[in-house]
């Protein structure tokens, strides 16, 4: 991949057929046409798939991304990192650490989510290929989200990490996304703004 990972942090999606009301594939098809910069597949919490349902859907968004040349990601699923032999890994605080994905994926993109200074501190950055910094604004699209932690937390990263390519995340909509770079994010991860936008095409062109 050519591309930096700054670069494809700018309008990261997130989804999982629990995030969707209609056929997750043609969200992403559409998303990826009007120019989404990464894709990660998160099927997790109620309602989500497992099994072999799981890989079947994974398959198939996996595949519309190669389609379109855009970095496809697994949440946390280290079997299925394989299985659909995918660009990049996204972890939590509390999934399989850091030190041995990157011993068992030196190649692929880790990316690990961070909430506050504790966590960074804890946390092997200098292993990760970005960050996942929020929730920036209140969600109710995770279940078991943090309490927002406001643009501050992007602000306090950047100013002590000048290079780690970052990507907001959590509530972040057209009306916001654009305070988030300013705070100096590289770039914007959004679930509902895409798979609830009335448009989904505009709501893109505005993140
Ligand atoms: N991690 C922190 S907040 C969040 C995740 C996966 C949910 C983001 O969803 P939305 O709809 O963009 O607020
Ligand atoms: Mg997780």
């Amino acid at each position: 991949m050519n591309t930096s990972v700054n670069q494809l942090l700018r309008k990261y999606f997130i989804m999982g057929s629990q995030n969707c009301n209609c056929d997750p594939a043609k969200i992403l098809e559409e998303a990826a046409l009007i120019g989404i910069t990464a894709f990660q597949f998160r099927e997790k919490g109620e309602h989500s798939l497992s099994g072999n349902e799981k890989i079947k859907l994974g398959l198939k968004l996996r595949d519309i991304c190669r389609k379109h040349h855009i970095p496809f990601f697994i949440n946390d699923d280290v079997e299925l990192a394989e299985t659909l032999d995918v660009d990049g890994i996204h972890v939590g605080q509390e999934d399989q650490p850091v030190e041995q994905l990157r011993r068992d994926f030196p190649d692929k993109i880790i990316g690990l989510s961070v909430s506050n200074t504790n966590e960074v501190e804890e946390s092997p950055i200098h292993l990760v290929d970005y960050v996942g910094a929020g929730p920036i604004f209140p969600t109710s699209t995770k279940e078991d989200a943090k309490e927002a932690v406001g643009l501050e937390w992007i602000q306090t990263l950047r100013s002590r990490y000048p290079k780690l390519p970052i990507v907001g995340i959590g509530g972040i909509n057209t009306e916001n996304a654009a305070s988030v770079l300013e705070a100096g994010a590289d770039g914007v991860s959004v679930i509902s703004a895409i798979t609830r936008a009335q448009n989904i095409s505009d709501s893109i062109i505005k993140l």
